[in-house]
């Protein structure tokens, strides 16, 4: 989510004033999917996001993929066996926001709040709220559950959070190419990730905003808030929610600046992303490149489910539209036998 700061700096805001060689994916029965390492243009042409250019050729290596984003069944299971409370969840440190007063300072995320009118959609904390107690358990806050959205992603999900999953699940997080790539689902120089159309044959295909945001969703594709996770058809790979429902996490620091080294280079491969990060817009405070957009997005505002465009979350910053996936490196090989036809070169 692009909340634009820390959790609790978040809240204290509110208070004090905001062409390659494509081949066939190989699903794996763990819910992985091969994706063939192959080269792509890696970037955002015509859409308006100058972070998301120039474009530039980037080779990728092969990887395994999780088909979908964890899901909140998926999650419990991982709780319930490591004991793991997530950031949301946690008392925060006075020592890591001496500005803000300690009575402030209570466990909690950022939940998308409906307001009845916006001056302008410069300001987000007018729609996000720092609401004590909602956490992945209770998305809208205490007083809410995941009861009924068992396979609807898991949200409320800061940065370390996400990579503690993927760690005990012997994974990692996707790095932002592999995520653009995997999107892309072997489709070249597209809008989305299924196709250059927003709604193909009439039809919603991933979760985003439809009406006025932020004051009326009218929830055409179905859903106001998340959607199960594969609800909306995969892509040509067979990854689902690659685009819309939830942002998620990748391993890259974020830079506005990434594309313009990447592409100073030539080409790049197997990219990781720069060595710290830096967001002009928001100075000091550490973020990672979150993709996909989530069902908070529309054309009036944000857009970032455009397959080739980008986000940033502060690391220890998560709301209710926040989620993740994991990836595998392939040499570390799943269950799944390849067969040798499919191999990737
Ligand atoms: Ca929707």
């Amino acid at each position: 989510m692009n909340l634009g700061a820390g959790r609790v700096m978040s809240f204290h805001r509110l208070m004090f004033s905001a062409c390659l060689l494509y081949a066939a994916p190989v699903i794996a029965a763990s819910n992985l999917v091969l994706i063939p390492g192959g080269r792509f243009e890696m970037g955002c042409k015509g859409c308006n996001i100058e972070d998301a250019l120039p474009l530039h050729q980037v080779d990728l290596s092969s990887f395994w993929m999780d088909a979908t984003p964890v899901t909140n069944v998926a999650f419990d299971r991982f709780v319930r066996r490591t004991n793991y409370v997530t950031v949301s969840e946690r008392q925060p440190d006075p020592r890591d926001y001496p500005s803000v007063p300690r009575e402030y300072l209570v466990p909690g995320s950022a939940v998308f709040k409906r307001p009845e009118s916006v001056a302008s959609l410069r300001d987000p904390l007018v729609w996000w709220k720092y609401v004590e107690g909602a956490s992945w358990r209770h998305p809208e806050g205490l007083g809410s559950s995941i009861t009924g959205r068992e396979n609807h992603p898991v949200v409320h999900i800061a940065y370390p959070d996400a990579r503690a999953y993927c760690k005990q699940a012997g994974m990692r997080l996707p790095t932002e190419a592999e995520f653009e790539f995997a999107a892309r689902g072997g489709l070249a120089g597209k809008k989305y990730s299924w196709g250059d159309t927003l709604r193909p044959n009439g039809k919603w295909v991933a979760n985003i905003w439809q009406g006025h945001f932020p004051m009326k969703n009218s929830a055409q594709d179905g859903y106001s808030g998340t959607s199960p996770v594969t609800v909306f058809p995969p892509n040509g790979y067979g990854l689902y929610d690659m685009a819309g429902n939830v942002w998620q996490w990748t391993s890259d620091w974020y830079r506005p600046d990434t594309y313009q080294s990447d592409a100073a280079m030539g080409r790049v491969r197997d990219p990781v992303g720069p060595a710290t990060s830096q967001d002009p817009g928001d100075v000091g405070v550490p973020k990672r490149v979150q993709r996909g957009g989530s069902f908070l997005c529309s054309d009036r505002y944000c857009s970032r489910y455009l397959v080739g465009s980008r986000g940033k979350g502060a690391v220890d910053s998560a709301g209710s539209n926040t989620g993740f996936r994991c990836a595998r490196s392939l040499r570390a090989n799943p269950t799944t036998k390849v067969p040798n036809s499919r191999r990737p070169t």
